[in-house]
């Protein structure tokens, strides 16, 4: 980081709720612009977020490793081009260190409500203890909250069970795994289980268009390259970054460009050429657009579905038993471990902690019946408050380090007027209403609106990503518009 610090006119005490990817970056940006009293408050025992949680078997990112950094910790040594999980791990915990993070980290420590009074933040831990803030950032994740099905019987499974976000390690893998679900998760789990030999039963309720992508390993003359070439690193961010931005990104706010067909066209001739049995072939069909859902990325799942130990069920689950999983034609699929591979509740963001703003407004209440925030970060009567990947952040295939690092440079700049001197910032309902009605109206343009259930999707029934091209969040990032903003 070399932002020189700014002249602090007024001291400012930060609270930030996560020590994940977005929480440490926040902390990191904070210093280096120049403030120094900072807590993270983390409930879990160690960092990382989301992968710290998920450590299932095959799990990696699906983003290119060099462009899912943060831009101001390149990492020469990333072994693959989507590197795995554990990595991704190591290198939050690496930059945690190196920037001396950890000792801000308040380990073990749940916040469960934070209410503002007085023009502060005051804070309460389930273990009861108490601080006093000016400025609350909410880095608490997407893909945070386990979402469990509700399907009878549940409980009386007699294996192991569990979610992919809370992997049991003690469980053998070495008998007959069912797995429910057909995400991302899902698809590295039964890829990688299938390929190591493993008996896997896989529940599908809805079929996934899969993008095959091929991963591959960094020789050590690229590492070295990397690590000796200043312009190696920025030149491949730069290109990562414009193609993920045109022929990602925009294709799914704007599907009449021809990036999108390509990506269509890619996903069913990997459906048509790789599933060679027809019968299987229309069982995994989805029956919607590509990446209306989304997008699934594997080199390989195809190939692992059609090896002998891969059993594919597509009628619906009936009911859970003592053995295993039973189907509605009435067959019991006897299983040893049962894997949840069932998602997020991804609309729930800060939730459950009870938030209080102005006025003894609940963030509950001004959430219901979904969330809303003004240009992702912020809610009116909710003052000094900001979150990184907030609502309506753009989740669809972007990485979303990426886009915390925008939002908070973009936070920064809110708080400067704080340590200015004023004492409450929140979006004006006006500016918030506007702003989510015009991206409600986008949103009905997007790939995810065309007719299909997905984790983008809120209790309105509209996709709550980002619906604009990408450069335009880019640009909203820059500079706010304080007129939109109720300062005092
Ligand atoms: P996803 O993408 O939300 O996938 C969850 C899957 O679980 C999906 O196939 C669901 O089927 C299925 N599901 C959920 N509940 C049930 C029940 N009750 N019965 C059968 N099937 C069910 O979660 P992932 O963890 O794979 O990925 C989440 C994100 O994390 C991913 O997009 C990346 O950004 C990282 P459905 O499609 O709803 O029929």
């Amino acid at each position: 980081m070399t932002a020189a610090p700014a002249a602090i006119s007024r001291p400012l005490r930060f609270l930030v709720i996560g020590a994940g990817l977005s929480g440490i970056m926040s902390a990191i940006k904070l210093e280096a612009a120049g403030y120094s009293d900072i807590t993270i408050y983390e409930k879990a025992a160690e960092p990382g977020g989301t992968w710290r949680d998920n450590r299932y078997p095959g799990i990696a990112c699906d983003i290119p490793s060099h462009f899912y950094s943060y831009s101001f910790a390149p990492n020469p040594d990333w072994s693959m081009r989507y590197a795995p999980g554990g990595e991704i791990q190591r290198y939050i915990e690496d930059v945690m260190r190196r920037f001396d993070v950890e000792r801000r980290i308040r380990f073990n420590e749940e916040i469960t409500r934070c209410e503002f009074k007085s023009g502060r933040w005051h804070i309460t831990t389930r273990s009861g203890h108490t601080d006093i803030a000016d400025v609350i950032i909410a880095a608490t994740g997407v893909t945070h909250h386990p979402q469990f099905p509700e399907i009878p019987g549940l409980d009386r499974f007699a294996g192991h069970a569990f979610h992919s976000a809370q992997w049991n390690h003690e469980a053998p893998l070495t008998g007959r795994i069912g797995v429910i679900g057909t995400g991302s998760s899902s698809v590295q789990i039964v890829s990688t289980l299938l390929k190591r030999g493993v008996n896997v039963t896989l529940f599908q309720r809805t079929a996934q268009w899969i993008m095959p992508q091929e991963n591959v390993a960094y020789s050590d003359a690229e590492k070295a390259q990397f690590r000796n070439d200043p312009k190696a690193i920025p030149g491949l961010r730069a290109l990562l970054k414009r193609r993920f931005t045109e022929a990602v990104a925009n294709a799914f706010v704007q599907i009449d460009l021809p990036q999108y067909k390509a990506i269509e066209n890619a996903c069913i001739q990997n459906l048509e050429t790789q599933v060679s049995d027809p019968v299987l072939r229309e069982r995994l069909r989805p029956p919607y657009k590509v990446a209306c859902k989304r997008l699934v990325v594997s080199p390989d799942f195809y190939q692992a579905m059609q090896q002998p130990n891969a059993t594919l069920v597509t009628e619906r689950i009936e009911a859970i038993e003592a053995a295993g999983v039973r189907s509605s034609d009435g067959h019991l699929h006897e299983l040893d471990v049962l894997v949840l591979a069932t998602g997020f509740k991804t609309h729930h963001f800060m939730r459950p902690i009870d938030v209080i703003g102005n006025n003894g407004v609940r963030l509950n209440d001004a959430w219901s019946p979904r969330p809303r925030a003004y240009l992702t970060v912020a809610v009116p009567q909710f003052p000094n408050l900001f979150m990184l990947n907030g609502p309506s952040s753009p989740v669809g295939n972007y990485p979303l380090i990426e886009v915390a690092e925008l939002q908070m440079d973009y936070v920064l700049q809110l708080i400067d007027r704080l340590r200015d001197g004023a004492g409450e910032l929140a979006p004006s309902e006006l500016s918030t209403s506007r702003y989510d009605d015009e991206r409600i109206t986008a949103s009905k343009q997007t790939i995810w609106a065309t007719g299909c259930n997905s984790w983008y999707i809120d209790a309105d029934g509209v996709p709550a990503a980002w619906p604009w091209q990408i450069e335009k969040f880019y640009e909203e990032m820059s500079k706010p518009r304080f007129e939109d903003y109720e300062i005092r």
